[in-house]
């Protein structure tokens, strides 16, 4: 029975693959090894002026060994001369990629099948945009005096964005919030998942958790960028940006991250080019989808004590500025709070996260979300959290991974939370 599923899996899977999605067909991995940081550097500029070869994070460290690289077929080549011009060590791990999605897609397809809307099983597999909103849908019916579900607009392409308020049900209004977003990029699919188990843990071990929601209500957006989601589900699995077309008609899509206002416009730390991964849009805010995590973070503005953003990958806690190399005034505070994650995590399961500012750490960006929340919409504490990487990429954990990453994540998440409330609760 269950190799007959697998089998329809698969040819559903094939089938819809002749529609609209990409394969990935002969797209070879490279793993790079830059010897020190003058190649670091090389290598980010080539990830920059090459839009084609995805180095997919250059960022400093993956799992302490390379960078890894996504090209397509006919890129071969031309990278490969780069690397001898510049004598950076490489090996091919992988020749093929569809093989890897196409396994990665019927794993997932199986493992969902077990359980049925608007019930989910946020262990077992990775869900869509879609199907995340007709689960939290079921919430407030579910949990009716301790969840609200609420929407600050819609996605370029018309879905509804939907977030999830989370109290105790003590009646108390205009508690001082903890906000919580992800999937600002598309093809992190590690950080839904994580919003959702977080959901899940706040409404269902709510005694257990009595502590989190005594003094504090959650706000949790799941899934921002929904149409770049959705589209990695559907048609290429490594999107990051948003689906809005810009001003050049060979290239669709804006990286929120870089399209908050401000600080807005850096060459350093963003690009006016929409060939560009993280191309920042022709205005701060001409994206619908960061629109609305600005109206959200502006509605709680006079009580926001934290704001967390999910992103993978590279054990992060990343802390304002991105665009600056100076330190906000209360950066050391924001150290305080990253320290208790870091700390609880290695206790419990010997991870280690790295935290500090985001522009030291991993590289500037100019117009992210936490910059934006610090800088105007008044946050005490906001932290971008760069969960494990996972599977190939590093965005591509196994769906049997889901489960050790966000149990990890959420003893970090708990003891940020935990500690923000100990130095701030006053407020209250
Ligand atoms: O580039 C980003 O937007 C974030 N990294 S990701 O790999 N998820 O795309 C990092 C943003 C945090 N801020 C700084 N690094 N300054
Ligand atoms: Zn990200």
């Amino acid at each position: 029975m269950t190799s007959l599923r697998l089998l329809l899996v698969l040819v559903l899977l094939q089938f819809a693959g002749l529609l609209a999605w990409q394969d990935y067909k002969d797209y070879k991995v490279f793993e790079l090894k830059p010897q020190d940081a003058n190649q670091l550097e090389l290598l980010r500029r080539l990830a920059r002026e090459q839009p084609h070869w995805d180095i997919l994070g250059t960022r400093r460290s993956y799992n302490e060994s390379g960078l890894r690289v996504l090209v397509a077929p006919n890129q071969v080549n031309s990278l490969l001369k780069q690397l001898k011009t510049h004598h950076i060590e490489h090996q091919l791990l992988w020749n093929d990629m569809s093989l890897l999605l196409r396994q990665q897609r019927a794993e997932n397809e199986l493992s969902k099948s077990r359980s049925a809307l608007p019930f989910i099983d946020v262990l077992g597999g990775f869900y869509t945009h879609a199907e995340i909103n007709e689960y939290l849908k079921s919430l407030p019916q579910r949990y009716p005096q301790r969840a609200l579900l609420k929407q600050f607009g819609r996605s370029y392409e018309g879905r509804a964005l939907k977030l999830l308020t989370i109290n105790n049900g003590d009646g108390r209004p205009n508690k001082p919030v903890i906000l919580i977003d992800a999937t600002m990029h598309a093809r992190e699919w590690i950080a839904p998942s994580f919003a959702l188990y977080i959901i899940q843990q706040l409404l269902d071990h709510n005694v257990e958790h009595a502590d989190l929601l005594q003094d504090y209500d959650w706000v949790i957006m799941p899934v921002v960028n929904a149409d770049g989601y959705e589209f990695t589900h559907t048609d290429s699995r490594y999107w990051r940006k948003t689906r809005k077309p810009t001003w050049d008609p060979e290239n669709i899509g804006t990286d929120l991250n870089r399209n908050f206002g401000y600080e807005w416009g850096h060459d350093e730390g963003s690009s006016a080019d929409p060939a560009e991964e993280i191309y920042r849009g022709e205005h701060a805010f001409d994206q619908p989808e960061s629109q609305v995590v600005r109206d959200v973070l502006l509605h709680y503005s006079d009580r926001l004590d934290f704001y967390l953003s999910l992103h993978s990958y590279g054990n992060y806690l990343l802390l304002p500025w991105g665009h600056t190399s100076a330190f906000p005034s209360n950066y050391f505070d924001m150290m305080e709070v990253a320290d208790a994650g870091a700390m609880a995590i290695v206790q419990a399961t010997n991870g280690i996260y790295s935290y500090g500012s985001g522009y030291h750490l991993m590289y500037p960006t100019s117009g992210d979300s936490t910059d934006y929340a610090v800088g105007v919409a008044n946050a005490t504490v906001a932290i971008t959290m760069e969960l494990p990487a996972g599977g190939f990429l590093g965005f591509d954990p196994w769906v049997s991974h889901i489960e050790g990453i966000v149990t990890e994540s959420w003893v970090g998440v708990r003891a940020m939370a935990l500690e923000v409330i100990r130095r701030y609760q006053t407020r209250s």
